[in-house]
């Protein structure tokens, strides 16, 4: 089976990405099943149902969704395979910035739209410029000068990825993205595996629920300002 981890901003068109690629290797008789990570709801489940697409959703709640992710990644693949599927593709709304769900030799990809503004590819971080491929979606509401400033910004960015365009309403441009997803080597286990970014996380007294404000309260890994 293969695995492939698609990470971006939520609402950037990775659900209409996915969907629209899904479709063209479906038309190679490929399976594909996806798992959604979100925090605290999903309305992706009844999308993905309506397609005919083998969902599962997991919700990370109080967690970064990211560290969600990596804690049950393996148990995502054993999913997969029980569902006899070609393809598992991962969905996730990197929400903090600063994690990235992309594994060292498994295809990463990020979605990112145009109208997220141009100083959005450099704010993104390791899900974005760890990332193989990146797809920019929603080029059909801005001008011609805002797509190629922002694919610009993209490219800073990440010069290592390929770049390409698609819109997430009819699908134009999913090809180079469903080819590349069938050519990924095949894989059985992520075990031993690694991330390709060190996840932060603080584990301080806020972590573990701390509401009050105070440095008596703060606990364990704390960074303070300079002034
Ligand atoms: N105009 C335009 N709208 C798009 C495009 N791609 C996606 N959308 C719209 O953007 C909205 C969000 O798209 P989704 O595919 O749900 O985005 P997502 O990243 O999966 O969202 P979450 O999973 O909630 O984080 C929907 O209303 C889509 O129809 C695009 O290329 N152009
Ligand atoms: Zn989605
Ligand atoms: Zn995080």
């Amino acid at each position: 089976m293969k695995l492939v981890t698609v990470a971006g901003p939520p609402s950037s068109g990775k659900t209409s990405v996915i969907l629209h690629t899904i479709r063209e290797l479906k038309k190679a008789g490929i399976s594909v099943g996806v798992i959604k990570f979100d925090c605290i709801s999903s309305g992706d489940e009844d999308t993905y149902q309506a397609a005919g697409v083998p969902i599962h959703i997991g919700l990370a709640g109080n967690l970064c969704p990211d560290h969600y992710f990596v804690s049950n990644i393996e148990e995502c693949v054993s999913w997969g395979l029980k569902e006899n599927l070609d393809l598992l593709i991962t969905e996730s709304a990197g929400l903090c910035n600063r994690c990235s769900p992309h594994i060292r030799g498994i295809l990463g990809i990020c979605v990112i739209d145009t109208l997220s503004g141009i100083n959005t590819p450099k704010k993104i971080g390791p899900m974005l410029r760890l990332s193989d491929m990146i797809v920019i979606t929603k080029g059909d509401i801005v001008s011609q000068a805002e797509r190629e400033v922002f694919a610009f910004r993209v490219g800073r960015a990440n010069p290592s990825a390929k770049v390409i365009k698609i819109n997430g309403l009819t699908g134009q441009g999913v090809l180079p993205l469903a080819d590349e997803m069938k050519n990924t080597p095949d894989t059985i286990t992520v075990n031993d595996c690694s991330l390709r970014f060190a996840m932060p996380a603080a584990l301080c007294s806020y972590c573990l629920g701390e509401i009050r404000i105070g440095r008596d309260y703060q606990m364990g890994n704390v960074k303070r300002m300079e002034f």
